[in-house]
């Protein structure tokens, strides 16, 4: 089954059942209801909610509710027909998402929640569907960015922000797999400062020192 898939499924099975019953008859109050948000149940507790964003008459985004809890969502955001974006819940509350940002059909973003709030996003550049780039987030507020092409366990590069400002850039500029040298940025993103590092920064080392990781 394509990733894509996954949540279409059960929704639209539902869907085109309770439509089918439904027949011409209704067909001027489905016009009528076609723009507002609308609910398909399955029971009192389980039940999808289809949204029409775009008041285009097909729904874009659905929500799957179990024993009365969201569980999972996707959203069509490009409004093509196909979801590009998939959000997965526990007792209500946002665990993990899988987006589609270039609406190929094939994902690309993985973003891990902690209470919430997103704390990692993972993001595939070169379409080979292992992650690049990697996120990390504090409160929500980028902390630091990581480059480590196709999943490397050495980053290439390093971004540290601060109030989700980017201040400084670690780089592996010679290629020796260490961090030596280091550029600052201002207020308005313009490097300000660039200087090697001596001795060399262990990359692994740094990583964790900055998240915070022992
Ligand atoms: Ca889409
Ligand atoms: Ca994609
Ligand atoms: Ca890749």
């Amino acid at each position: 089954m394509n990733r894509l898939d996954i949540l279409t499924n059960l929704p639209i099975k539902v869907h085109s059942i309770a439509w089918g019953c439904i027949g011409l008859v209704v067909g001027v109050i489905i016009g009528v209801l076609t723009c507002a948000a609308r609910s398909i149940r399955v029971s009192k507790q389980d039940f999808v909610e289809l949204e029409d964003l775009n008041s285009d008459g097909s729904p874009d985004s659905e929500l799957v509710y179990e024993r009365g809890f969201l569980v999972r969502s996707q959203s069509d955001r490009n409004f093509d027909g196909a979801p590009d974006v998939f959000q997965w819940y526990e007792r209500g509350v946002v665990v993990r998402a899988e987006s589609d940002d270039n609406c190929d059909g094939v994902i690309d973003g993985w973003i891990s929640y902690r209470h919430g709030e997103m704390y990692l996003s993972k993001y595939d550049t070169d379409g080979n569907g292992i992650p690049d780039l990697f996120l990390y987030f504090e409160h929500g507020v980028t902390k630091l960015l990581a480059w480590r092409p196709n999943e490397a366990s050495k980053p290439t590069r390093i971004e540290v922000y601060e109030a989700g400002l980017k201040v400084k850039e670690l780089r592996d500029k010679t290629g020796g797999g260490a961090f030596d040298t280091v550029v600052e940025f201002d207020q308005f993103g313009l490097p300000v400062l660039e200087k090697s590092l001596i001795p060399s920064l262990n990359v692994e080392d740094e990583l964790r020192r900055l998240l915070g990781q022992k």
